[in-house]
Order: structure tokens, then C-alpha cells, then sequence
């Protein structure tokens, strides 16, 4: 991960990094079924991109605009998704989206921010490492930060990372799956 952040996490409020958050062993065996999943081309307004995904528990219909049940969470997922509420101090079953993408060699995405159905993100990288570039518009121009992600790390935004800044991720040089796990935006944090 690039220094600007990794010393200084208060940077962007609300976004956390962590590294080695599988081991290389459960990495290998996560590569190894994570490809048999009934993955579709992303496709976004009738245009199809380089990426191919698969939603778990909620998906959101881009044409419909509005979130729709899918199928639940393959159990398969337990342990990394008990794994990074812990971390991150989200409430077990409050992550209850999962997109799973696959980057094929060249795949990107383009900058955005996720949809305001969710709430808190939190990704989990495998394979070859990339880099997420993010920005914030700052009078005529914009604030920018890289952020290397490297595999078996895992990211959350929340906050102002979440709700003000935007983000992308270049071209990868390897394949890459990311694991992005999402609340609903009713989701607020742990009950008091
Ligand atoms: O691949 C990633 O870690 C980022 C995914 C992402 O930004 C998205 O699916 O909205």
C-alpha cells in the first residue's frame, strides 16, 4: 500500500486497510473454486465490460434501480465474512450483499460510488495486486489518492471515503477477484 495512507489512516475519514487478512493457503483454495461460480459479463445500461460478476443476497438492477433478493450467501463465505465484520466492527449478518467480480487481464472500473441502497463496503482482494485510485472534487479540481491493494487485504469505506469520494481501479496487469461485502444504507453500526 502506497505511504500516504498506510501511516496516516485519518487521511480520508472512514477509510481502513488490512493487510493479510487470509493466508496464502486459504487464498490458493479460494482461487480454486471462487471461478466455478455463475459469473455474468457486468453489464451496465445495455453496455457489457471486461469484468464478470456474480451477486449473492442482494444484487442492484441497474435499470430498475433497486435492489433485488438473489440467492444467500454461499456458506463457502462464512469465514472470510466473519472475519472482516470482526475487523471492521460490523455486526455479523449486516454484510448482506456480496458481489464477487473477476478481472480478467486489461479489466478496470471506472470511477464511481457505489449505490446509495448501500451502506457500508468493504472489499476483499485475490490474486494480483492493483491499485484503487481515489478522488474528491475540490473547487475546480480534484483532490486525488492511490491506494495499493494487495491480495489477501481488505478495505473498508464508510463515511466520508464512502459518501464523498469516488473511486477506480486502473487496468490490472493479472487476474483479480475482489470480494466487495455491503450493509443496506438502513444499516448504521452495532447496536448500542
Ligand atoms: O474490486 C474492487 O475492490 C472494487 C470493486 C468496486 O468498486 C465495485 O464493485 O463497486
Amino acid at each position: 500500500m502506497t505511504a500516504d495512507l498506510f501511516g496516516t489512516p485519518d487521511l480520508i475519514a472512514g477509510f481502513q486497510y488490512r493487510a493479510d487478512v487470509l493466508s496464502p493457503k486459504e487464498e490458493d483454495e479460494m482461487l480454486g473454486w471462487l471461478p466455478n461460480l455463475p459469473f455474468r459479463a457486468f453489464e451496465f445500461h445495455g453496455f457489457e465490460g471486461k469484468r464478470r460478476v456474480v451477486s449473492f443476497g442482494w444484487k442492484y438492477d441497474f435499470s430498475a434501480q433497486r435492489l433485488i433478493a438473489v440467492d444467500p450467501l454461499p456458506v463457502e463465505f462464512a469465514p472470510v465474512l466473519q472475519r472482516v465484520s470482526g475487523l471492521f466492527g460490523i455486526e455479523e449478518g449486516a454484510l448482506q450483499q456480496l458481489l464477487v467480480t473477476e478481472y480478467g487481464q486489461g479489466a478496470a472500473i471506472g470511477w464511481h460510488r457505489d449505490k446509495a441502497a448501500f451502506g457500508k463496503v468493504v472489499g476483499v482482494s485475490l490474486g494480483a495486486a492493483c491499485i484503487m485510485r481515489l478522488r474528491k472534487k475540490r473547487g475546480t479540481t480534484w483532490l486525488r489518492h492511490n491506494i495499493g491493494l494487495d491480495p489477501r487485504s481488505a478495505y473498508l469505506l464508510s463515511g466520508e471515503v464512502r459518501t464523498d469520494w469516488e473511486h477506480s481501479i486502473p487496468p490490472v496487469q493479472e487476474p483479480r477477484f475482489s470480494l466487495t461485502f455491503r450493509t443496506l444504507a438502513s444499516y448504521t453500526g452495532p447496536a448500542a
